[in-house]
Formats: C-alpha cells, structure tokens, sequence
C-alpha cells in the first residue's frame, strides 16, 4: 500500500486530493492521511493544501525499495528487500532470516552500529552515507567455490562504478579501490555442511558520500569515499540498483557450473595487484612474494622465492611492500 501511494504521488505532477488517492486505492483519507505522515517523517517533503490535496516536493536520499524499484531491472536480487534504518549488520540480519528467504533477498541498512569485516573486524558504516547491504544466495555449487561469489561481487562492483562513470580498481580478494584507496569491502559467509550449501550471505559495504570527517584517523591512508575522490554526490539509490543489476547478469553465469568463465578476464583487467610484489599474510605468517595473475578459478597466483603457489582467499590479507598497496 505504501509502495502505491507513494507512486500515486511521484506520477501526479500537481496537487492530487486524498479522496482520489482514497477511492483509488479503495482505503479511507483517513489512512492515506496516516500514509502521508509517515511518509514526512521518513524525510519525503510533502505539500499539503486543504481542498487541494497532496503534492509530493521532494523524496529523502534513503534506499527503501520503493526509492531503488525504477532503476532496478533484475528478475530475483533484490526483489524481496528489507530496509532497515538502523542495525547492528546486515550480514548478521540475513543470517537470521536466510533458511526463510527466497534466492535475491536483501538486507540494506542505512547505518550499521556493529558492521562486520573479515577475521573479526569492524566495518564502519555511517548512516545515510554508504550502502551496507547483504544479498541472501542460495546456488547448487560445492562449498569450495563459494569464494568465487566474492569476485563476482567485485566486479559487479566495478561494472556499476563504471556505468555511472567511475575508474575502479580490484585488490583481491574483498577490496575496491578508487585512485588506490579502499571505498569497498566485501564479506561473504556460508552455512552448510560438506558437500552442500545451505545459504550464501555476500555483504557489499561502500562509502559512497563520506566526507573526510566520517573516516576515522587511523583509517585515511588506506580508506576513502567516491564523494571524497570524485568531487562529488554520488546518487546512492541509482548506485545500489547498478550493483544488484550487474550482479544478477553475472551470478546468473557463475549458478550454471559454478565457474567463473569469462569474467576472470575482467578481474584480470581490474586487479591492482597483478605485477606487484606484496605481503601474504597468513594467520600471523608473513611472506613476501610478485603476484603473477588470477587464475581461472579466481586464486591469485604468486610467485614466492620457493616457487609459484595459488593462494585461496580463505585466511589471507595482501598488503603493499609498507603499505596498504
Ligand atoms: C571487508 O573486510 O572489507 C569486508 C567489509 C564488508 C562490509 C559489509 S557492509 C554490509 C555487510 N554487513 C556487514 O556487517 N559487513 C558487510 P576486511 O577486508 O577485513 O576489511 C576491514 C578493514 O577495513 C578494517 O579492519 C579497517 O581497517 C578497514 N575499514 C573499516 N571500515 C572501513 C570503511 N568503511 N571503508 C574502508 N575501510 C574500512
């Protein structure tokens, strides 16, 4: 109902009375008179006249559905969202709700107060500043290709930026830059057993309008935001529909043999590692070694003094020689 009234609102370009919208919708004024307020309280600026009706002036920047539905092409991800104002983290809140939920689900917050990073970090996740978002997987793959889901996460990452005209640069295996400082991460867990899946939960965090003052001291070197690199404010409804309709074109792919085919090609293009001498660090171990490629089941390959290994993404943190890159 929300969702009706609302589009009732943003196709009327003049005032419409609330007995139109009423008998349209076949509900009392006094509900639709309930609608509205709720709709100002969520930010959307709404004229009201009496005799005249309503007239919407302005929609709030938040990512509710019904905001990211018209630039949303995708058959199954995102389909089913559920938003939240606040939350301690998407991926925890997709968890909870995976084994219930259809293929595509997503979770979007507009804050996270206990935003996850891989091995236990923390991710910070201003409100109304980024996209935090889990989307709830469900494919018929063996749980050792699951870590492939992140690559494809990744470069629907970079197509997106890419779409909307943004330079974007992959540091395997979770990270995205823009002009060598991260504005993503990507955390994909898994529950199931052996042999079979039960779901997959891929978190997608990206500062999108953060200013300086939202990136804590300790984090400026290595982290930035898209509004902080581009000069400008980046549309975050047109950016979450982007993501989620090249990640759909791409997970459709991978789903059929759970390969990643001819998208390790992208990866190729957009990995910032390639040619690079890095840091391996593996629980605690450090070793020094050039990265050479990616192979074809998304593995970087690294050429060590005692020769060249695939390195799965599992455990590993890459750095720079003395430095994030
Ligand atoms: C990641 O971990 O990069 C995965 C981040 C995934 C976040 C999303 S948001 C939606 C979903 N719900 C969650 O709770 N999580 C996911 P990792 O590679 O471990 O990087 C974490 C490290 O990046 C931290 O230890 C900090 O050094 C740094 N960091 C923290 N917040 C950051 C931010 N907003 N931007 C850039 N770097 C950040």
């Amino acid at each position: 109902m929300k969702n009706k009234i609302l589009n009732i609102l943003k196709e009327s370009d003049d005032f419409i009375s609330g007995q139109k919208i009423s008998d349209k919708l076949n509900i009392t004024r006094a509900a639709v008179w309930k609608y509205i307020n709720a709709f100002k309280e969520e930010g959307y600026e709404i004229e009201s006249i009496s005799r005249r009706g309503y007239k919407l002036i302005s929609s709030p920047d938040i990512l509710p559905y019904e905001e990211i539905e018209k630039y949303l092409n995708t058959d199954f991800i995102g389909r089913d969202t559920r938003y939240f104002d606040s939350i301690d983290s998407t991926n925890k809140k997709a968890k909870e709700l995976a084994l219930d939920a259809k293929e595509g689900t997503v979770v979007i917050s507009e804050e996270q107060i206990g935003g996850k990073g891989r091995l236990g970090r923390t991710w910070i996740s201003p409100k109304n500043k980024g996209i935090w978002m889990s989307i709830v997987l469900k494919p018929s793959i063996e749980p050792s290709k699951v870590s492939k889901v992140t690559q494809i996460g990744a470069i629907a990452v970079v197509k997106a930026l890419e779409n909307m005209g943004i330079k974007s640069q992959i540091k395997w295996p979770n990270d995205i830059l823009v002009n060598g400082k991260k504005i993503c991460g990507i955390l994909t867990e898994m529950s199931g057993e052996l042999n079979m899946i039960d779901y997959i939960i891929m978190g997608i965090g990206i500062n999108v309008n953060l200013d300086e003052k939202d990136i804590p001291n300790d984090l400026k070197h290595k982290a930035t935001s898209i509004k902080i690199e581009e000069g400008k404010y980046i549309d975050r409804k047109k950016l979450t529909a982007n993501i989620l309709n090249t990640f759909e074109k791409y997970y459709i792919d991978f789903k059929k043999d759970g390969e990643l085919g001819e998208i390790i090609d992208i990866l190729r293009e957009s990995s910032i590692l390639i040619g690079k001498t890095v840091r391996i660090i593996t629980r605690g171990e450090t070793r020094f070694g050039k990265v050479i490629d990616i192979n074809k089941d998304g593995e970087l390959q690294v050429e060590f003094e005692t020769g060249i290994e695939n390195i799965y993404s599992g455990e590993v943190s890459v750095r720079g020689i003395d430095g994030y890159i």
